[in-house]
C-alpha cells in the first residue's frame, strides 16, 4: 500500500484524492497540505480521510509515513516540492507543468539522475487515454503509412478573467505539446503562432482563438487550434494524415439519438469528464509500479522538460505572430531513453 501525501487540494487535487480513496487500489492518502488550511481541513473532513494536515509542505514530504508525494498545487510551486521529494528519494506524481521553466525542469532531471532511479511521473494523462493509445497503435502499425500532417484542436467552452494569452500555451496546449510528439514518436523543431479573428466572448486581455503550428524533425506539419471560449463544449480533436490514409482520435462514447427529424449526440462540457478514465489509469499505473517495484512507465521528468521548453518557444512565438522560431532541446540522456 503506497502511503501518499498530497500538496494542494484544489480542483484536481480533490479529484485525485477521491479517485485514490474510492476508485483505485493500492494507495491511501495519509497526509495533506495546502496554503489554505481551512479548506484542506474541510476536504479531510468531507472525504472522511484518515489523514494528517501539514501546514508546511516540506514537512509533509519528509514525514516517515509518506512513501510518495502527489503535487497538485498551482504550477509555480511544483518545482520546490518535486525537487524536495526526489532529493529525499521519494516517488512523486506531479500534475502538469513539472515546473514553469525549462531550467527548473532540468534541475529536477539532474536530481533524479543522481538518485539513479525514476521517481517522477508527470500528469500528462492523455498518454493513458484509450483513444490516444488506440490512435498511436494504428500509426505504429503503419495503418496510414508515414504521417505527413496533423490537425488538432483543444476547445474549452469558457475560461474566467484570470486566463491570459500565454496560458493558452502553458496551461492548455501543453497537453498537445506532450501527447503529439509521443503519438508520432518525433521531436519538435520549430513553432509559429497566428491569430484568427477574435471571438467577442474573449476578455480584452486574451487573444482567442489562436493557431499554433509546429514542425517535427521528420518534417510532419502540425497545426493546433486553441479556442477557450468556444461556448458549445469541451472538445478535443486530433486527425493524423498519412501517406496511405487518415486516422482520427475517437469521439467520447456518448449516446446517439434520432428524434424529431434530428440526429443528436451530447458533447461533454468539462475536461474532468472527458479524461476521467485516463486520470484513473495514469494514477493506477503509478501506484501499481511502486507496489510491484517495477519502473514508472508514465511521462518522465525529461518529458516535463521537453514540454516546458517547447511551451517557452511557443509563448515567444505568440509575441511575434507569423515568425517561425526554432525549438532546440538538449540531447536526451540515456537514463530517459
Ligand atoms: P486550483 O487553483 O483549483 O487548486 C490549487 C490548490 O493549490 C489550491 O487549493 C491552493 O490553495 C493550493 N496551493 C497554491 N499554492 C500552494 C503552495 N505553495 N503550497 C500548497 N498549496 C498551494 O488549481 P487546479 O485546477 O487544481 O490545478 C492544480 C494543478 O493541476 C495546476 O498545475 C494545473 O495545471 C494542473 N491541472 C491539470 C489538469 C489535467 O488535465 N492534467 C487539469 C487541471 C489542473
Ligand atoms: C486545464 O488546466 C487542464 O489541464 C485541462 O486538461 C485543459 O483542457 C484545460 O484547458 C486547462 O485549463
Amino acid at each position: 500500500m503506497v502511503r501518499i501525501g498530497v500538496i494542494g487540494c484544489g480542483g484536481i487535487g480533490v479529484e485525485h484524492i477521491k479517485r485514490i480513496t474510492n476508485t483505485l487500489s493500492g494507495g491511501v492518502v495519509v497526509a495533506v497540505n495546502d496554503i489554505n488550511q481551512e479548506h484542506a481541513e474541510q476536504v479531510i473532513k468531507d472525504l472522511g480521510l484518515q489523514a494528517k494536515f501539514y501546514a508546511d509542505g516540506h514537512e509533509l514530504v519528509h514525514a516517515d509515513d509518506v512513501d510518495a508525494v502527489l503535487v497538485t498545487c498551482w504550477g509555480p510551486a511544483h518545482k520546490e516540492y518535486v525537487l524536495d521529494a526526489v532529493n529525499a528519494g521519494k516517488y512523486c506524481f506531479c500534475e502538469k507543468p513539472l515546473a514553469t521553466t525549462a531550467e527548473d525542469c532540468l534541475e529536477i532531471v539532474e536530481a533524479e539522475m543522481k538518485q539513479g532511479k525514476h521517481l517522477v511521473q508527470v500528469g500528462f494523462m492523455r498518454r493513458f487515454d484509450a483513444g490516444y493509445v488506440a490512435l498511436k497503435k494504428a500509426i505504429d502499425a503503419g495503418e496510414i503509412g508515414a504521417p505527413l500532417m496533423l490537425h488538432a484542436a483543444h476547445r474549452n467552452p469558457v475560461v474566467d478573467d484570470r486566463y491570459t494569452t500565454d496560458m493558452a500555451i502553458n496551461d492548455t496546449m501543453i497537453h498537445e505539446i506532450d501527447v503529439l510528439h509521443w503519438l508520432l514518436d518525433d521531436e519538435y523543431v520549430s513553432a509559429q503562432v497566428v491569430y484568427p479573428r477574435k471571438t467577442k466572448y474573449a476578455s480584452d486581455h486574451l487573444a482567442d482563438p489562436q493557431i499554433v503550428m509546429v514542425e517535427t524533425k521528420k518534417g510532419v506539419r502540425i497545426d493546433v487550434e486553441i479556442f477557450v471560449n468556444c461556448k458549445y463544449g469541451y472538445d478535443i480533436k486530433c486527425e493524423v494524415v498519412g501517406e496511405d490514409g487518415v486516422a482520427y482520435l475517437p469521439e467520447p462514447a456518448t449516446v446517439q439519438v434520432r428524434k424529431d427529424a434530428a440526429l443528436k449526440r451530447p458533447i461533454l462540457m468539462d475536461w474532468k469528464d472527458r479524461f476521467i478514465e485516463a486520470y484513473d489509469v495514469e494514477l493506477q499505473a503509478f501506484l501499481d509500479n511502486i507496489n510491484n517495484g517495477t519502473p514508472l512507465n508514465g511521462p518522465t521528468s525529461w518529458d516535463g522538460y521537453a514540454a516546458a521548453l517547447t511551451a517557452d518557444v511557443c509563448v515567444k512565438a505568440q509575441q511575434k505572430p507569423g515568425e517561425i522560431l526554432p525549438i532546440q532541446l538538449k540531447e536526451c540522456p540515456e537514463f530517459y531513453k
